[in-house]
């Protein structure tokens, strides 16, 4: 029996989408295809940062992304921000993780860790002894977290002592030797959404006045610390960032945001990294970005480039094929759809997203979402 779809020529439809499946290589990793797997919060670790058991299988039936970028996992205690995420800092997370990767290695897969601290972006009892949150400056963000207790407006931060930016530097360099050690084939350093990379390079969240606040140059110099201590201790090839220029969440901005990212691109690019993804566009009630000032500052990256903000296929295809970037992450298509190449490869119908169950909860829309085989074998009258 031969599979429908590689049969014939190629309908239309799949011709539109082939971009989406030409190979790509990022740094040290080769994908096979372009579709990737956003990285996405679901709240579903042991309440030490341990991923369970069920992490392992729903990352593994998402194996034929072409990458899979896992959740944000926090890189040290004080970088925790919510509920039952994950930590890849104890020995305990390691063992942990090694479960994942190793079922999406057997699948065929690549997936990287995706590197976190969430700074202001958190709660007094969510961190050790109650101790109040890491920011670059003593401002209180609008903005709320689910805690033990539900969503809660975020607790007013500390500003970082230089001693604390060291400590913390060295937190993603041991969170980065943890991530292979756990077998993931590389990281991404979670520089987007208003969390603590993202507060110190933006204006309205970095007010010091030492040499990490004022310039461009020096809101970006915490970046340039971190990112030395990932790429020495794991290599540039095996990292990537993410960054959200235009972004909005969790009370961020930045009064001169073309500059700003065009200089922090242009400090990526001596780097090699494997690669640069930024949050284009964010969907829900947030205004539409502007795509052309993101265009024009993710132009400046040397290396491949990555655009993420609710795409559609055949929206995506189009990006590639015109260059706009190379790869595409797509995060709610991939939660409902494991095996969303394979049905974009068909032409076949996507899974509807079930959005109360993204935030916590068990396996019910974590694993359970059906293949297409299932639906099929479900759909088809039996005898
Ligand atoms: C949604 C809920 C909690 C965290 C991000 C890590 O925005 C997140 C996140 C998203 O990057």
């Amino acid at each position: 029996m031969s599979m429908s779809g590689s049969v014939g020529a190629a309908t239309p439809k799949q011709q539109e989408l082939k971009p989406l499946f030409e190979p790509l290589k990022l740094g040290q990793l080769e994908l096979p295809n372009r579709i990737l797997m956003a990285p996405l919060t679901r709240n579903r670790a042991h309440a030490d940062g341990t991923p369970k058991e069920m992490a392992a299988t729903y990352y593994s039936q998402r194996a034929s992304a072409g990458l899979i970028i896992s959740e944000a996992t926090q890189i040290s205690p004080m970088g925790k921000g919510y509920i039952d995420t994950p930590g890849i800092y104890e020995d305990r997370h390691v063992e942990g993780w090694k479960a994942v990767t190793d079922a999406v290695h057997e699948k065929g897969g690549r997936i990287i860790c995706q590197l976190w601290h969430v700074g202001r972006i958190s709660h007094t009892s969510l961190l050790p002894d109650g101790a109040q949150p890491h920011a670059p400056s003593a401002i209180a963000a609008d903005a709320q977290t689910f805690t033990p207790n539900g969503f809660e407006p975020t607790s007013e931060p500390k500003a970082m002592t230089t001693d604390d930016i060291k400590r913390t530097v060295d937190d993603y360099a041991h969170a980065a030797k943890q991530a292979l050690a756990a077998g993931f084939d590389g990281v991404e350093v979670h520089a987007a959404n208003g969390y603590l990379l993202d507060q110190f390079i933006r204006d309205k969240s970095n007010k010091r006045e030492d040499a990490y606040g004022g310039s461009v140059e020096n809101r970006l110099r915490f970046l340039r610390e971190v990112l030395d201590g990932v790429t020495a201790a794991i290599g540039a090839d095996r990292t990537g960032i993410r960054l959200s220029p235009l972004g909005t969440f969790n009370d961020i901005s930045d009064s001169d945001p073309e500059t700003t990212f065009s200089e922090a691109v242009a400090l990526l690019n001596p780097y090699g990294l494997a690669y640069c993804h930024f949050l284009e566009r964010f969907g829900g009630d947030v205004p539409d970005t502007d795509l052309e000032t993101l265009g024009r500052i993710s132009s400046g990256f040397d290396g491949p480039y990555i655009a993420n903000g609710n795409f559609d296929a055949e929206e995506a295809a189009r990006w590639i094929a015109k260059e706009r970037c190379d790869a595409v992450t797509f995060g709610k298509l991939f939660i409902a759809n494991p095996d969303l190449p394979k049905r974009l490869a068909l032409g076949a119908a996507l899974n509807d997203w079930n959005q109360d169950t993204f935030y916590g909860g068990g396996e019910e829309r974590y694993i359970d979402y059906p293949f297409l085989e299932e639906d099929i074998e479900e759909e088809t009258p039996k005898g």
